[in-house]
């Protein structure tokens, strides 16, 4: 499966091919065969699972394109008698993202470890992870451990691993993986229609989850453009106007003046660590790294900071990378300064521009009995994440082996 897209080029012709209403639609640049090869074996997978439950499984703070992506698969499957539930396992905690879910309805469900106990997943006969490869997100060995299979994953992130599934269609080269349910809606799975109510939010909430993902279509590539024209046909432009509105909350201004109080600039790079943060306000992180990365001289942002889970007694360091400088890969760039888990998992990973990790701080994690202690263990964290970002923004410096 891994071999067709490995074989997929990025030049070939224009190419049309024919929905289900007969008309001809211009998809993308990439092969004619290729698309129509994946509509035809998606369509043939949904149509072996008929009447089943699946569940889709985000990642732990789900972001619009993956939202969206969510929402298109559960409504193609219902065309196959196929119901999906959609969860995740961590927070809704960017304020576009709780707006986006808000006002359109978006049928996603937040699943924590406690209730996750209490949930009988032998109901579910596939699981299906969209703009995720289930590195992401801490529901997915409680998937593993129910032996629920893994049936379809569709992401734009690069390969993380192997990973083993009926169904696969890993593309990086594609900006958003809203754009590759859109080539899958628009190739015959789903066929849209402008009364349809959900319809329409649907489309809405995939072009602000490919909006979102290329910067406001500023790094789209013709294959997002071509999704773009596709989905104009059917959103409600004054509902993304309403989502796109949504205002950032104290929390997240103050993590981003701490970032802008605490960034040093290296060689174009601006890195920031702006210390302990609540799981909930973990998006400001991203945010941070968006606005930094627009400083004169700066082409690579990289922020940071401890989040704190109370519920869950669970700190990690997250932290996310923006990037302008078209030579870096985020991926490449966060694996080799971050390395591995000592079971061989990357603390992280990328795709186009953008980057993020997330290292669990095992035994120091919790409670800080003295502002003393919380202190030492930042201060340690945050020379040690410098000391590996060092490395590479400054190969030149001596690293001292002890
Ligand atoms: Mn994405």
């Amino acid at each position: 499966m891994t071999a067709d897209i490995a074989s997929l080029n990025s030049g070939g012709n224009l190419e049309t091919m024919n929905n289900s209403s007969g008309v001809a639609l211009t998809l993308s640049r990439e092969p004619f065969s290729f698309l129509s090869g994946l509509v035809k074996k998606l369509q043939q997978i949904l149509e072996n699972h008929r009447g089943e439950r699946q569940i889709i499984v985000i990642q732990d703070f789900p972001d619009p394109d993956a939202l969206s992506s969510a929402w298109s698969y559960k409504l193609i499957a219902e065309q196959y008698d196929i119901s999906c539930d959609i969860v995740y396992g961590g927070t809704l905690s960017h304020q576009e993202n709780i707006a986006l879910v808000k006002l359109t309805g978006l049928p996603a469900v937040k699943w924590s470890v406690q209730s996750l106990r209490e949930t009988d997943l032998s109901v579910y006969k596939g699981c299906v992870l969209l703009d995720s490869q289930g590195t992401n997100t801490q529901l997915m060995p409680f998937i593993k451990s129910a032996q629920i299979p893994i049936i379809v994953v569709i992401d734009h992130h690069s390969k993380q691993g192997e990973i083993a599934a009926e169904f696969i269609d890993i593309r990086p080269q594609i900006r958003a993986t809203a754009t590759i349910l859109t080539q899958y809606i628009q190739g015959g799975l789903l066929e849209f229609n402008n009364n349809n109510n959900l319809h329409v939010k649907c489309a809405t909430a995939l072009m602000h989850g490919l909006r979102s993902d290329t910067n406001a279509l500023m790094q789209a590539q013709e294959a997002d453009y071509m999704a773009a024209a596709y989905l104009s046909r059917y959103y409600d432009a004054a509902l993304l106007n309403a989502i796109l509105q949504s205002s950032r909350s104290r929390r997240v201004m103050e993590v981003i003046e701490r970032s802008l109080k605490n960034r040093i600039i290296k060689n174009n790079f601006s890195l920031a660590g702006v210390g302990y943060l609540l799981y909930e306000n973990r998006d400001a992180i991203p945010q941070a790294a968006d606005f930094l990365v627009t400083e004169e001289n700066v082409h690579t942002a990289i922020v940071y900071g401890i989040v704190h889970d109370e519920h869950n007694d669970l700190e990690l360091i997250v932290g996310s990378l923006r990037t302008s400088k078209l030579t870096l890969d985020p991926d490449e760039f966060i694996k080799e300064a971050f390395g591995k888990d000592t079971q061989g998992r990357y603390y992280g990973g990328g795709r186009y521009m953008a980057g993020g990790f997330e290292i669990p701080i095992g035994f120091l994690r919790g409670f800080n009995n003295t502002s003393e202690y919380a202190r030492l263990k930042w201060e340690t964290f945050d020379h040690q994440i410098k000391q590996k970002l060092g490395q590479l923004i400054n190969p030149e410096d001596k690293v001292i082996h002890t």
